[in-house]
């Protein structure tokens, strides 16, 4: 199998001692149609020496949006971070993992919104109790991969999972740097502005999916609320 043929040697001295700890969660390995295969811890994973050879991850994109005004919370991720440091993003990605049983639960798309409502607590300090599972609206899978740095990259089959709700957030900042909400001319100035970065996946699920999104966002507020959800 593809586990049989990748190698977790290398050394990671010199980078952030909280992160390296992070990188023995073990993630679900899957093949591109999304079969769960196995495991590997997230190093073995998010090397490009493995990546090259097809070792595939199962991943989670989330965005909330907030029902005022519809715009988006973006985060920046702390320079700490071994894969895609210093560089802004959709609110939260991450994995589910093999470590839980209920993250790796297919049914409902469960156990990547279990993982989602963990990662939102863990990275941006959103209570749990906020981010209901059921509450997430889960648009389409992608499959992609991109580089990060020659030795690191992402290899995923990617949720995308959004999110309409009032968020209160605790940054943990060895995970998040900064964040603000965008609409999507504030998001757009932000691309345009060649001094920041954004990671590859934010910025091709922003072409797909986001700015459609927005567009097709009914703006008739309910309650005071705008109503976030797609036009029939
Ligand atoms: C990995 O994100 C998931 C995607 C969709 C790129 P991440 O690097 O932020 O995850 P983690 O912080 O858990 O390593
Ligand atoms: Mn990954």
């Amino acid at each position: 199998t593809a586990a049989k043929a990748v190698r977790s040697s290398i050394d990671l001295n010199g980078y952030d001692p909280v992160q390296v700890k992070l990188m023995k969660e073990r993630c679900i390995l899957v093949d591109e149609q999304d079969n769960a295969l196995g495991a590997a811890d997230k190093k073995t994973c998010h090397l490009m020496e493995n990546i090259n050879k097809g070792l595939l991850h199962r991943a989670f994109s989330a965005f909330v949006f907030r029902p005022s005004d519809g715009k988006l919370l973006l985060q920046k991720r702390a320079s700490e971070k071994i894969t895609f440091p210093d560089m802004w993003t959709n609110t939260c990605c991450s994995h589910p993992l093999d470590d839980f049983e209920q993250e790796k639960v297919e049914e409902d798309q469960l156990g990547v919104r279990v993982a989602a409502s963990r990662k939102l607590e863990h990275e941006l300090g959103i209570p749990r109790t906020q981010t209901p599972v059921e509450e997430f609206q889960y648009l389409t899978r992608i499959h992609y991969l991109a580089p990060s740095d020659g030795l690191w990259g992402e290899h995923e089959v990617d949720y995308i999972l959004f999110l309409t709700r009032d968020v209160s957030v605790t940054p943990n900042l060895n995970e998040i740097s900064d964040h603000k909400y965008v609409d999507k001319a504030e998001l757009q100035a932000m691309f345009d502005d060649s001094n920041n970065k954004f990671t590859p996946w934010f910025k091709l699920i922003a072409r797909d999916f986001l700015f459609g999104w927005w567009d097709e966002l009914c703006n008739r507020k309910i309650d005071g609320k705008v109503v976030a959800k797609r036009l029939a």
